[in-house]
């Protein structure tokens, strides 16, 4: 049997394996359909998710098709063999380190990696290549969560497990928005409360949130200010005798350094800097003071700031000074972003660190992986970090570069100057799955890589558990995974014994065997137990935590001290709120935060195949408050222009109180292939942490001004289409295509645009002129269907997407689809809120009040909606607030 997992599998053609999304790391069954699909469900029996799933892994298989993906080896955009494209790798990085030394070359890769694929893009570039220019996007997301905990354990280790989250009597989320980007664990969060309903949730962040929902106490801080926050919460741990003496006599050194930097802040002055009342600071306080089984969750509203690391500090000393650490329900709990960064850091793929939590800047340390790997050279100390690696690019410093499993052309800070920085790099290999990216676009050399689904082995997730991913399909056309394409350029680089393995196995047992060297220099990261690790038991491994060795296995770090400083004691450190590192000024007066949506993931380039992923958000938008709007002229659902002096973007704008005055978001998603102007990364300042290297990505200085357009337009077609107009945003749907357009000036000629727009010559096409009112709908009608549908007003076009959709995708005649929404006899649902049942607000609302219900389990009997991955709960729950008070008044 292939698989060692407890629980029954009946059916041999299904594979366990894990969702290759976010850093709660999933189990998955998929089921091939042996049409290169599969069926994908949560896997009962991983004790990460016991079964669950949210919209992104429920989506799974609507992301498996060919569309789109990169199938063979190119080199300036012709087709070649592998051959060929591994000798000129080899050659243009041999060459560069012959004239210019190994600190000319560069791998940029990613937490998207599998382990073993990380493992060896790290060993070839530290130990082979001799320099530690490789860096990941994991210094955009983790670094300073690293370097806090480096600073205080001594080590990069998450102490808690999930587990404490369910047990803890206190939950408290810094800049996290669980709901959305940690879905499953954000359900178990909300399953545990439900149960026990003394468990108390605050939630910390400038914007209400779909996390929100399930807060009892919500504490939407002054952006930035949460070293102050948590500096005041030292305070009161003093000042109402919680300090656990004990544990800190023993355990702990620089309590009254970080006590007497807390100090110098008054209530009132923590109460200015973090815009709270000083009611709310109390409330906070004390029920943090009060609970002994407290968790404190964070992520990028922590990490990505030009103080992330102090932040990181900020929370972890009032952990140490309580001792709430490393005990069940209690401890600080830095939550992971992808699928493998915890992975990515126990290699050593930041250009700071080296394999197995070793030091790089430890002489001892780096002789002794440069004596394991029998490899002739071993990098001198850290190398560039992110930021520094692209400007490096762009001052022509490096001189060839290999980007792995990123798209940096719209995920780096000042993201304009980073494409054009890597178009000016002399030679650019990017390995994708992709053909086209914005990344891939300014590529010499592409790679195809196999994809999830595809290859084989392991990822770590947020509370240390590695968990195999295995391949159900074969790879398509002549993608190969990226630990072999590694390996190949290695071997042509002249290092074939170092890099001659034959299986993701044997690149696992020899990391496993290293961080037992590594451990017996005193880290904690061991996992020594699986370096005898047959193939067998490879295949069969079930999810396991960290450390794996004799001595140890799983759990929790810390509850008895036992830190990794060499006087074994942990470290507080003295933080103070600093001023802003990008204030904003008249000329650029708001605040921009960028962050995810619910159903997509990152760049797009995986969740934006899947119809049901797109509908839940189909175009880049800016959220803003009403009185902000009001001051820029921005009308709600009209189009605005945001400008940093690094770059401008168009989105919606999508006018709310949930975000705070001065402040602006704007998701991170949209790219090129699926916006005119959409990259957030474009207007983002990249200011980084002087600790981490992390750059600031919530907290740039915009200006924000309507875009100005004569026309507004809505299309949908049966084939794909791109759009020219100045303002364009695609998304692919059930069976259709859709595009919101707008432009200065409209066509004279409406038919002819639509046919332009839609590449068809032929057919008949219905429409509907309105030149006094400038409106205008016109259906292309071939072969009896309608192939596509354009509407287009001076203003934001009011038409029933949905309808639209529903009626091109089911053949309806070019009358129904131009009356842009249902008849009489349905209504339009609205917008998407359950994707998994396509059901849309409106639907929701209407049955809320018609049918009088209370809750989300109602509206899960009445609707479906919510039933399956629970990812819309949330939503769900604010509608019925909405509707409440009506209800209630009755
Ligand atoms: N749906 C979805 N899920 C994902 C991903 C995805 O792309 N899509 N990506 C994954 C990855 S790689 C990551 S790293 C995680 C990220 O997960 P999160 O960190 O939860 O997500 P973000 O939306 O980036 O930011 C979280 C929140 O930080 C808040 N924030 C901004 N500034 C501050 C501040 O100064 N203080 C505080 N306290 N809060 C602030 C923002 O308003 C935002 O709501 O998500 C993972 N999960
Ligand atoms: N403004 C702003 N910018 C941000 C953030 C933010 O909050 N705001 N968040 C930052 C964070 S936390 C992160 S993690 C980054 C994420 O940013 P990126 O890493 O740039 O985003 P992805 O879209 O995940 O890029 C992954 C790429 O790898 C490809 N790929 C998928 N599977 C494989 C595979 O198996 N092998 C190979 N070789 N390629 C594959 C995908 O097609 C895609 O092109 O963005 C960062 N940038
Ligand atoms: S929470 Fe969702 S995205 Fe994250 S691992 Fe689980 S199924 Fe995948
Ligand atoms: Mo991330």
């Amino acid at each position: 049997m292939a698989d060692g997992q407890t629980g029954a599998r009946s059916d041999q053609a299904v594979v366990r394996t894990a969702c290759p999304y976010c850093g709660v790391g999933c189990g998955v069954l998929a089921t091939p359909d042996g049409k290169g699909g599969a069926r994908v469900t949560g896997d009962p029996g991983h004790p990460s998710n016991f079964g669950r799933l949210c919209s992104k892994g429920a989506a799974l298989g609507e992301t498996l098709d060919l569309e789109g993906r990169l199938l063979h080896p190119l080199i300036g955009g012709r087709r070649s063999g592998w051959d060929e494209a591994i000798g000129l790798v080899a050659e243009k990085f041999d060459e560069a380190i012959r004239l210019h030394g190994p600190d000319s070359v560069a791998i940029y890769a990613s937490g998207q990696l599998l382990t073993e694929d990380y493992y060896v893009a790290n060993k070839l570039m530290k130990g082979f290549i001799g320099s530690a220019n490789i860096d990941t996007n994991s210094r955009l997301c983790m670094a300073s969560s690293v370097a806090g905990h480096r600073r205080a354990f001594g080590a990069d280790i998450v102490p808690g497990t999930y587990e404490d989250l369910e047990e803890a009597d206190l939950v408290v989320l810094v800049g996290s928005n669980l709901a959305w980007c940690h879905p499953v664990l954000f359900q178990r969060l909300s399953a545990a409360k439900e149960a026990r309903p003394g468990l108390t949730v605050v939630n910390i962040d400038p914007r209400h949130t779909a996390t929100s929902e399930l807060a009892d106490l919500e504490l939407c801080l002054r952006p930035g200010s949460d070293v102050a926050l948590f500096n005041g919460l030292l305070n009161a741990i003093e000042a109402d005798g919680a300090i656990d003496a004990d544990y800190v006599a023993t355990h702990v050194a620089g309590l009254p350094e970080a006590l007497g930097s807390a100090r110098r802040m008054t209530p009132a002055e923590v109460a200015r800097l973090t815009g709270l009342t000083e009611d709310e600071l109390a409330r906070f306080y004390s029920l943090w003071v009060r609970n002994e089984r407290v968790v404190t969750v964070y992520s990028q509203g922590v990490n990505q700031s030009s103080a992330g690391t102090d932040k990181v500090n900020a929370i972890l000393n009032c952990h140490l000074a309580t001792g709430r650490i490393g005990r069940p329900g209690a401890g600080p709990f830095s939550v992971t972003g992808q699928p493998n960064a915890m992975g990515g850091r126990e290699v050593g793929g930041l250009a700071n660190m080296l394999a197995c939590h070793l030091e790089i800047e430890d002489d001892a340390h780096r002789a002794v992986v440069q004596a394991f790997w029998h490899s002739p050279r071993i990098c001198a100390g850290p190398g560039l970090k992110a930021v520094d690696l692209f400007r490096a690019c762009a001052d022509g410093r490096i001189k060839a570069l290999w980007i792995m499993s990123t798209n940096p052309a719209v995920s780096l800070p000042e993201a304009d100057s980073v494409r054009a920085a890597i178009a000016a790099c002399p030679f650019v290999v990017v390995s994708d799955i992709m053909a086209e990216t914005d990344t891939t676009a300014v590529a010499d050399v592409v790679l195809p890589a196999a994809g999830w689904g595809e290859k084989s082995g392991t990822v770590t997730n947020s509370e240390r558990r590695i968990s195999r991913q295995r391949a159900f399909l074969a790879p398509p056309g002549e993608a190969r995974p990226d630990w072999k394409i590694v390996c190949d350029v290695a071997r042509r680089m002249g290092w074939g014994d170092a890099f001659a393995y034959e299986s993701p196995a044997a690149i696992l047992r020899e990391h496993a065997a290293l961080s037992g060297v590594a451990a017996g220099l005193g880290r904690g990261f061991d996992i020594s137990g699986l370096a005898g690790l047959t193939d067998d038991a490879y295949e069969a491994l079930t999810p396991v935590q960290w450390p794996i060795s004799a001595a140890a296995a799983g759990g929790r770090f810390f509850a008895t001290g036992g830190f990794y400083h060499p006087d074994g004691l942990a470290r507080m450190i003295a933080v103070e709120q600093g001023p802003e590192a990008t204030p904003c000024t008249a000329a650029l007066p708001l605040r921009l935060n960028t962050g995810r949506v619910r159903d997509h993931w990152h760049t797009m380039t995986r969740t934006a195949k899947s119809p049901r992923l797109s509908r839940h958000m189909a175009e880049p938008f800016v959220e803003m408050h009403p009185e902000d709007a009001a001051a820029a002229g921005i009308a709600p659902a009209g189009l605005a222009l945001v400008e940093s002096p690094h770059g401008r973007l168009v989105a919606r704008a999508v006018v709310t109180k949930r975000t705070r005055r001065g402040n602006v978001f704007v998701p991170m998603h949209w790219t090129a292939q699926w916006a005119s102007r959409g990259r957030a990364g474009a207007l983002v300042r990249a200011v980084t942490d002087p600790v981490s290297g992390q750059p600031d990505l919530k907290a740039s200085a915009v200006r924000v001004s309507p875009f100005a357009v004569g026309w507004h337009g809505f299309a949908m077609a049966a084939r794909p289409f791109t759009p020219a107009t100045a303002y364009w945003a695609r998304a692919r749907l059930d069976g259709a295509w859709q595009a919101e357009l707008a432009d200065a000036e409209a066509p004279e000629d409406w038919t002819a645009f639509a046919r332009d727009l839609f590449g068809v010559s032929g057919g008949e096409t219905v429409s509907v002129v309105d030149h006094a009112r400038g409106t205008a709908r016109i259906a292309i009608v071939e072969h009896g269907r309608v192939a596509g549908a354009l509407f287009a007003a001076p203003g934001p076009v009011e038409v029933a997407r949905a309808h639209v959709r529903d009626a091109v995708r089911g053949g309806a005649t070019a009358a129904e689809i131009l009356a842009g929404r249902p008849g009489a006899a349905r209504k339009d649902p609205g917008a998407i809120v359950c994707a998994c049942f396509d059901i849309g607000a409106n639907t929701i609302l209407e049955a809320i009040e018609m049918q009088g219900l209370v809750d989300v389990a109602h509206i899960g009997r009445a609707l479906r909606a919510g039933t399956n991955c629970g990812s819309c709960l949330p939503e769900l729950r604010a509608l019925i607030a909405r509707v409440r008070p009506a209800l209630a008044a009755e």
